[in-house]
């Protein structure tokens, strides 16, 4: 995080894609800086998922993302330090975007689920928070900064 940069809470939101149909099927466009609220540096996906493993149990410090589950579903732990809720993506047309300093788990990932990913920054494992603890004290440390 960096320095005078607010601390937002439960800094995710689902977004509902405009969709462009007609009667060859469907398509859906994301421009960086346009529909998507960064410059979009990366993309990756995950696929061969496997329903009862979790992924994810990590945050990030300095990266910004839309995750589309492209085929099947899976649910994402959403957490603040402060609380938890719990997405369900299920759909093509939603994304889900989570900025910085969320911790995140993905689970219960169906037979076949492939998430697409954009992110707002090049690979870099420094900026990942893989120790829950390290990740309370870090925001709760930016919670004092912010004067919260
Ligand atoms: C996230 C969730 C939704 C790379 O070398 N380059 C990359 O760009 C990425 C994303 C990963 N990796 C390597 C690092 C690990 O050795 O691929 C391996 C698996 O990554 P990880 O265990 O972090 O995968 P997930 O599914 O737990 O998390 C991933 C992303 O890492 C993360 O940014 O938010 O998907």
């Amino acid at each position: 995080m960096e320095k005078g940069e607010a601390l937002v809470y439960m800094n995710y939101k689902l977004i509902d894609m405009k969709i462009f149909g007609d009667e060859r099927g469907k398509l859906i466009s994301l421009e960086g800086n346009h529909n998507v609220p960064f410059e979009i540096k990366r993309v990756y996906w995950i696929f061969d998922t496997i329903p009862n493993q979790k992924r994810g149990m990590h945050a990030h410090t300095n990266m910004e993302q839309i995750i589309v589950a492209m085929d099947g579903a899976c649910e994402f732990i959403l957490d603040d330090g402060i609380k938890r809720e719990k997405v369900l993506l299920n759909r093509p047309d939603l994304g889900l975007y989570i900025g910085k300093n969320m911790w995140r788990e993905m689970q219960n990932f169906s037979y076949g689920c492939k998430l697409m990913i954009l992110a707002s920054s090049y690979y870099d494992e420094n900026e990942y928070i893989r120790d829950y603890n390290v990740f309370l004290k870090t925001v709760n440390q930016n919670k004092g900064q912010n004067g919260q």
